[in-house]
């Protein structure tokens, strides 16, 4: 038996990322776990919820950015034990979330490499799929909610970012990074097209056995 595949879905707010992994997981049931980041119930997720929730809650940039790396840490291991039971394992939002919209708030000294930093030995996905809506109203699906970052301008360069990390921290030409552009696709055309992209990953587990590592 092969160890299962770790597949990421990626993206800018409001493309669809838990509605897909969430088909994603069922489709492949009962042979996957659906893990979503920030994982708000852990005592570090409550304290990043009430960090996104309330506005007057403050901590430097820094801070935030180490905790929402934490908080990836506490189920590390977890994932990788699923994995080698041969489950596949679906994550709604990863490291490059953590990336991008720390790096996107242009705070002196936490260029991508310093974000990076704090999650690095974490397994890298078999397979990244990055949501984009490419639309006038960028990502604004049922307009933003009242969370922190949920703004048009601040989007804009969580977009940038997140490019800028793909360029700097994914393998060109290795096959594990596919963009999947949502524009005015139905929940079924934008689930039909992400199986399509699995399907080939799931195919060849007996190969490609070894983890990868950011
Ligand atoms: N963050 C960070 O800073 N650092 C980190 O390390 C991590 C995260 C991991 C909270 O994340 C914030 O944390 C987020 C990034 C930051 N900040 N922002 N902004 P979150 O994942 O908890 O955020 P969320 O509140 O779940 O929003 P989201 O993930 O951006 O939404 P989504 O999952 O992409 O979309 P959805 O919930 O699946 O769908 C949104 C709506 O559209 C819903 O009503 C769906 O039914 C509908 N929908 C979905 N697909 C379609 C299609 N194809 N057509 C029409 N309607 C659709
Ligand atoms: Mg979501």
């Amino acid at each position: 038996m092969g160890r299962g595949r770790l597949i990421l879905i990626e993206g800018l707010d409001r493309t669809g990322k838990t509605t897909q992994t969430s088909i994603l997981t069922d489709r492949l049931k009962p042979n996957a776990q659906l893990i979503k980041f920030p994982d708000r119930s852990t005592t570090i997720g409550k304290l990043i919820n009430q960090y996104l929730t309330d506005k007057n809650f403050n901590l430097p940039n820094q801070s935030v950015h180490l905790l929402f790396s934490a908080n990836r840490w506490e189920v590390a291991e977890n994932i990788k034990e699923t994995l080698l039971n041969g489950t596949n394992v679906i994550l709604d939002r990863y490291v490059y979330s953590g990336i991008a919209y720390s790096a996107a708030k242009d705070v002196d000294g936490m260029d991508l490499q310093w974000c990076l930093n704090p999650d690095k030995g974490l397994l890298k996905p078999d397979l990244t799929l990055f949501l984009t809506n490419e639309s006038n109203d960028d990502a604004e699906r049922d307009g933003f909610g009242e969370e922190r970052y949920e703004n048009v301008q601040f989007q804009k360069k969580v977009k940038k970012q997140f490019y800028a990390a793909f360029t700097e921290f994914e393998t060109p030409n290795s096959n594990t990074l596919k963009l999947v552009d949502v524009t005015n696709k139905s929940i079924e055309e934008v689930s039909e097209e992400i199986w399509k992209l699995v399907q080939p990953i799931l195919s060849n587990k007996e190969e490609n056995q070894e983890f990868s590592f950011f």
